[in-house]
């Protein structure tokens, strides 16, 4: 049977309804798929093929949705970039992905033209080089007609980039099957995704948690996405949440720290969100705590990754426990393993192995961390987890991030976690040195505006929270960490900022 994202998402629903919010701009189910169509109809004149990759180096726009759906619709492979980056960073992706087309728009094309990228379909008044094809112009003659390619749930249809915490980037191969089962148990297994949602996302749509919940969940049910071009700022957020009034926020900790810091924060009308998710990485029990105080905003805390598509455990509305990152979402089943690959009762800390309907058939590319990854519908996630009594699991940080002290293993999420929970302490960062041969806890905390502590009264307050061997030998004052665009702690530049 054929299948085809574009198809199910935008052909669908009601024309009339909103299904895009940005700037002044609403855009209709029927007005996006007519620029879904016109988009697609020039992607195809410019040479694209069913199977062949598209890569998107965009900020976020209309238009970002509507090629993403052309592509699709022609049956194309869609794989979304960051927008900042450096040439030599996109000459990787463009040889990486042998797209035959690449979108830009102005903000990306300089870096694009010096990294060597053909075949570019501008976004956008820009003046355009030789060969350079402007996207506004080809598609206002574009027809609005589009015959969808005949694909079907199982054909490759999306890229989901993932960092890792070594190597170059890699693409988990996705079919449509896994945007349309994470759909099912996810947006509405557990969030519950109404045709009145409104949803606005704190992360760009180069990443797949937000291009999802932003322009692609929501459509499954007629509902709408706010989409903005800046990056998110606490307080561009505010007046977008009383501009828009969504009524889920899609978040990652570090914005919520944010947020929460932020001296407007006592006076923002949060009244419209009936819930806030967040992922990306674990959201500390403090944290949350104090945002509940502030906000008072339900948090759906849970866990996703490229590599599952989307998110596999999580809170669930109603039954949110603090600490933990929920149950499995419905669908998925996990497990935690000890060394020898022994399930372990509940209560032990072991790596985390997830089966469900959404797990990326490969790494592009790479067969051998494909092999060490993936095993049919079961993903080896490399991070550690237990389970308590109520099947709540909690996180224990990344497996590879753990740490030797005095021969006992300690994770350093457990003892940010207890920083974070100091209130001075707004961000932490803990890593490994090596110190007289031996490897100690060092932290690396970033202090409350006007806040003031000094790093034995951290390490003392550590101490009284934690096992003896857990604190912090060091604690080092830094302005800001290293984090990834998708708000993730970059523990890869930190080592090297540390190891200067
Ligand atoms: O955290 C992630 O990496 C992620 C990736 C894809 C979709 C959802 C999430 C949370």
């Amino acid at each position: 049977m054929t299948f085809n994202l574009a198809t199910h998402f935008v052909d669908r629903l009601p024309g009339e309804r909103t299904a895009l919010l940005c700037g002044d701009e609403e855009v209709t189910y029927a007005e996006l798929a007519a620029l879904v169509n016109r988009a697609g109809n020039v992607l195809r004149d410019l040479g694209v093929r069913s199977g062949q990759r598209v890569l998107l180096a965009l900020n976020d726009s209309v238009e970002f949705v509507a090629v993403w759906y052309a592509a699709q619709k022609i049956g194309a492979v869609t794989a979304e970039v960051y927008s900042f980056l450096q040439p030599k960073d996109y000459a990787y992706y463009l040889n990486y992905t042998e797209a035959v087309v690449v979108i830009a728009d102005a903000s990306t094309l300089p870096a694009l033209r010096e990294a060597g990228a053909r075949n570019l379909l501008v976004i956008g008044d820009v003046a355009l080089a030789p060969g350079e094809h402007s996207f506004d112009s080809l598609v206002a003659s574009a027809p609005a007609e589009l015959e969808a390619a005949p694909t079907t749930l199982d054909d490759v249809a999306i890229w989901k980039f993932t960092t890792g915490s070594t190597g170059s980037p890699k693409a988990c191969v996705h079919p449509a099957r896994s945007a349309v089962e994470s759909f099912e148990r996810y947006a509405l297994g557990v969030l519950d995704l109404r045709e009145d949602d409104r949803v606005l996302a704190v992360p760009k749509l180069f990443f797949g948690y937000a291009r999802d919940l932003t322009a692609l969940f929501p459509f499954g049910v007629g509902a709408s996405g706010v989409v903005f071009p800046q990056r998110s700022t606490a307080s561009l957020l505010f007046s977008l949440i009383e501009r828009y009034r969504p009524t889920i926020l899609v978040n990652v900790p570090t914005m919520m720290s944010a947020m929460i810091a932020d001296p407007a924060a006592a006076g923002v009308d949060m009244s419209s969100l009936r819930l806030a998710t967040s992922a990306g990485e674990a959201l500390p029990s403090e944290l949350h705590r104090k945002w509940d105080n502030v906000f008072g905003v339900p948090v759906i805390d849970g866990i996703g990754s490229s590599e599952a598509y989307h998110i596999y455990l999580s809170n669930t509305p109603g039954a949110q426990r603090v600490g933990s990152l929920g149950r499995e979402v419905p669908g998925y089943t996990a497990r935690i393993l000890g060394e020898t690959g022994e399930a372990l009762p509940d209560g032990e800390i072991g790596t985390l192995e997830v089966t469900g309907p959404t797990i990326a058939r490969e790494y592009h590319g790479d067969p051998e961390k494909t092999a060490r990854t993936f095993h049919g519908d079961t993903l080896r996630t490399g991070d550690l987890f237990s389970r308590d009594a109520d099947g709540y699991f909690h996180h224990h940080g990344r497996a590879d991030d753990l740490l030797k002290v005095s021969g006992v293993f300690v994770a350093p999420s457990e003892i940010e976690d207890c920083l974070i929970g100091h209130p001075a302490v707004v961000d932490c960062a803990v890593l490994g040195v090596t110190v007289d041969g031996l490897v100690v806890p060092r932290a690396c905390v970033v202090l409350a505006e006007g806040a003031s502590v000094t790093a034995d009264e951290l390490k003392d307050h550590a101490r009284t929270q934690l096992a003896k061997h857990k604190y912090p030998r060091e604690v080092v004052f830094v302005t800001e960490l290293p984090r990834t665009a998708n708000g993730k702690l970059d523990r890869r530049a930190l080592r090297r900022v540390e190891a200067q």
